[in-house]
């Protein structure tokens, strides 16, 4: 980062700050140079592993000994293969939530190298100790042996010529990642991100590589400083601990599937956060917030919830609550609930140096704060000002912090919103962090910053949400994170931090809602608008459409700027704001079945065009487009004044959502997209559920050419972990009859009066409910059926 890049992001911390950041630049550069010294030094001494001395069957895998290094290769299930290489320290699992398989069938074989098969893979060991993957006779992947370099190691991949690379978290690169180099370390990157700042906030080492003769992911399960660099070869470097990855083959569908097996499935949200978010650093009283309540009612907008960013807090003191500017959060919070609006409040993990304040001085006492290596804590500026910061590789600072958010609990508040965890702290000089050498407890094993840095806002989440669980155990715990790490679906949303005023960001926070989505993390937004900035009307609302297709669908915006509430544009703006929130609620029913399907399989909700027929190379560059489950294409307008743009069609048949024209697929279009217009198409075959005025819709589009269509529906009390319910939904069609069937499991009770059906495009002739005819063609509206039989003009 150069030096007015550095200024340009003191600025927006604030001059007052800045004075304690060079402070802390100077301090910091000295607490690691002997530390940078060492890694400088020991990335020149490179080991090869040596000759293979000798081998050891085990019961899924071999042990295979090198002159310097052993591997261990163990299957751990039918599709999954762990390679562990050491020396090096064995990570602690943090971001692993199943430890223990269940046994596979694996047949050895000890010829050639060494063998180890199951039904749906092949894995080799040469006596090189180069590894391949194959997958039905097919070389999905080819690793060489790798060497050590310092204390860490260096591992290489051969990649084919086709292939393209998706995943690692988020990186400001195309969304296929081949070329580029990327630097494993979460980082603020002061200011707003563009083109080529990367790292930012959430790097994840998994990734997926796609080509001809199919795809896998790999997970690096290696926490530590790296890069990783996909060019002729995939090199992953790590700069400490044993290399230890799981490659993972199958469709896309199924490798995510075990992926989050392995890693922890995305957990199910409370319904309220799929709805509409609305915030801005800060709403600063409790007036203020209940006159941007207001608004949204006046102005007839759906929304679900209000932020309270940092000032709410007194002087910036975490868990606290500023009485002068919010005498009574929890009468906010209920005035709120009223009007069917829930609370959300920021929280940064720094705690401020204050003598005076008791949960500094607690979590001193109990010494649960990050230290150098001379035992004293590190303390860096925040927006606090000097600020220790919590071990959260400490189990014991885990319950500490997670038993503090009853606090607020108690006052209302719904959620939180994890900023500045990569962690962030205020430096003038090098990465805005804390040194290196910084010790960690990790769970008593011990580690320093280099391999605990990427797990800190992670273990934040775990230590909340376990909190979070414990204090409240009939709710599901909510809560949003700027920084995060392989697994953190687990826990946490994530938004995608402080994003750019501009066109680029508004198209390349799709590509990066795909690529954390492959990366494991179905749940991500970006702030609508960009965040440090005065957008055009256009921009916002161009952005406001594209987000009300996205998990995480809010505005927020920076203290300097204009206020961002969809009115602040004026009347047609306000009015295609409306036409997009009251979309996002109407289709409630099928975001909320993904989400239930995402905890069951880890499946993004936002998917690439190529999710649903990875052979199609036509598809795998396509990042302006993007899949929403595997029935609706959006194709968001990108560009400033643009009144159309192409659309790419996959094969198969697709319907415009709003003029109800067929399409056939695997073509391009022409679309027209007016300002209040978002190109949307349904799959043919798709049933997509609706929640209009309390009923169940159902809008079908079966083509008729095709012979079936279905869909599921989720459905349970919208938070807690009671009872549940899935309908099944089943459409037969021919001889211009459709039978559509529903089928149920749960027992959570229906919570719809009746089903409406609307058969988008078709003229209905007769309808039969149960054995009964109905009579109301033009609009469908039955009982929950089991059978309906529809005839078509
Ligand atoms: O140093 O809390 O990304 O969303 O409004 C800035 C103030 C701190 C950064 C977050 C942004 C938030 C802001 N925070």
């Amino acid at each position: 980062m150069d030096l007015i890049t550095k200024i340009k992001g003191l600025n927006t911390v604030g001059w007052s700050n800045v004075f304690q950041a060079v402070q802390y630049g100077f301090r910091k550069k000295k607490i690691e140079s002997s530390t940078v010294k060492e890694i400088k030094r020991d990335s020149k001494v490179v080991q090869k592993i040596g000759v293979l001395k000798n081998h050891i069957s085990l019961e899924n895998g071999f042990e295979l000994q090198f002159e310097n290094a052993i591997a261990e290769i163990l299957v751990l299930a039918d599709n999954m293969v762990r390679v562990t290489w050491t020396p090096g320290k064995i990570p602690v699992p943090y971001t692993i939530e199943k430890e223990t398989w269940s046994k596979v069938d694996v047949i050895h074989e000890e010829q050639d190298g060494y063998k180890l098969k199951t039904d749906k893979l092949l894995v080799k060991v040469d006596k090189s100790g180069a590894v391949s993957f194959k997958d039905n006779d097919v070389v999905l992947r080819k690793d060489n042996p790798p060497s050590r370099v310092g204390s860490g190691w260096c591992h290489e991949a051969e990649l084919k010529d086709s292939e393209h690379i998706f995943g690692l978290g988020q990186r400001n690169h195309a969304l296929n990642l081949r070329g580029g180099s990327y630097l494993m370390w979460n980082e603020e990157p002061m200011g707003d991100y563009g083109e080529g700042s990367d790292p930012i906030y959430v790097c994840i080492p998994a990734y997926i590589g796609l080509h001809e003769d199919g795809n896998y992911l790999v997970y690096f399960e290696n926490s530590n400083k790296g890069t990783v660099e996909f060019k002729e070869t995939a090199t992953a470097k790590f700069y400490q601990g044993a290399l230890r990855y799981y490659f993972i083959s199958g469709s896309v569908k199924e490798t995510m599937d075990r992926f989050s097996e392995l890693t922890g499935r995305p957990a199910l949200p409370p319904k309220w956060a799929l709805g509409y978010h609305q915030t801005r650093w800060s709403y600063k009283t409790e007036e203020e917030t209940m006159e941007v309540a207001n608004g949204f009612k006046e102005n007839n907008l759906p929304i679900s919830v209000i932020h309270l960013d940092i000032h709410y807090m007194d002087g910036y003191r975490v868990f606290t609550v500023d009485k002068s500017r919010f005498p009574d959060l929890k009468r906010l919070s209920s005035n709120l609930d009223e009007m069917g609006i829930k609370t959300v409040t920021i929280l940064d993990p720094g705690v401020k140096a204050d003598p005076e304040f008791e949960l500094y001085k607690d979590a001193n006492k109990k010494g649960l704060f990050c230290k150098l290596p001379d035992g004293k804590n590190i303390e860096g500026p925040v927006w606090p000002g000097w600020c220790g910061f919590p071990d959260f590789t400490n189990p014991e600072a885990r319950k500490w912090w997670g038993g503090h958010y009853r606090k607020l609990l108690d006052l209302g508040v719904d959620g939180f919103w994890h900023d500045m965890n990569e962690p962030a702290v205020f430096s003038s000089s090098g990465q805005p962090t804390l040194p290196l050498n910084t010790m960690h407890d990790m769970e008593g094993r011990g580690g320093n910053h280099i391999e605990a840095h990427n797990l800190y806002g992670l273990l934040e989440n775990r230590a909340a949400f376990e909190g979070i669980q414990k204090s409240q155990p009939e709710k599901r715990p909510w809560m949003l994170t700027r920084s995060g790490y392989a697994s953190m679906q687990r826990y946490a949303w994530n938004w995608t931090g402080d994003t750019g005023c501009n066109w680029w960001s508004v198209k390349h926070n799709l590509k990066l809602a795909i690529m954390l989505g492959l990366s494991g993390v179905p749940y991500t937004g970006s702030d609508i608008g960009g965040f440090n900035g005065d957008p055009s009307a256009e921009l916002y609302i161009r952005w406001f459409q594209m987000s009300s297709f996205m998990p995480f669908f809010r505005t927020h915006s920076a203290a300097f700027v204009k206020r961002r509430e969809p009115w602040s544009f004026g009347q047609e703006i306000t009015d295609i704001a409306r036409k997009y929130l009251e979309l996002r609620y109407k289709l409630m029913p099928y975001w909320y079945t993904l989400a239930w399907e995402a905890s069951e399989t880890g499946c993004p909700l936002v998917r690439p065009l190529w999710w649903l027929n990875s052979k199609d190379q036509r598809l795998w560059d396509i990042e302006d487009q993007f899949m929403l489950g595997d029935s609706i294409m959006v194709a968001p307008i990108l560009e400033q004044g643009a009144k159309s743009r192409k659309v790419v069609l996959p094969e198969g048949k697709w319907m415009s959502f709003w003029d109800h024209t067929w399409h056939e697929g695997f073509a391009e279009i022409e679309v027209k997209a007016e300002l209040d217009s978002l190109p949307i198409f349904v799959r043919a075959g798709s049933l997509i559920p609706m929640e209009i005025e309390n009923n169940l819709c159902l809008q079908i589009f079966l083509n008729k050419e095709m012979s079936t269509a279905g869909c599921r529906v989720y459905s349970d009390a919208d938070d807690g972990y009671g009872s549940y319910r899935v309908d099944s939904f089943e459409l037969k069609y021919s001889d211009n009859t459709f039978e559509l069937t529903r089928e149920e499991s749960g027992d959570f009770d229906f919570s719809y009066n009746e089903i409406d059906l609307d058969l988008v495009g078709c003229s209905v002739a007769k309808v039969v409910v149960d054995g009964k005819q109905i009579d109301g063609l033009e609009n469908i509206k039955t009982k929950p059926f089991r059978k309906c039989q529809i005839s078509i003009k």
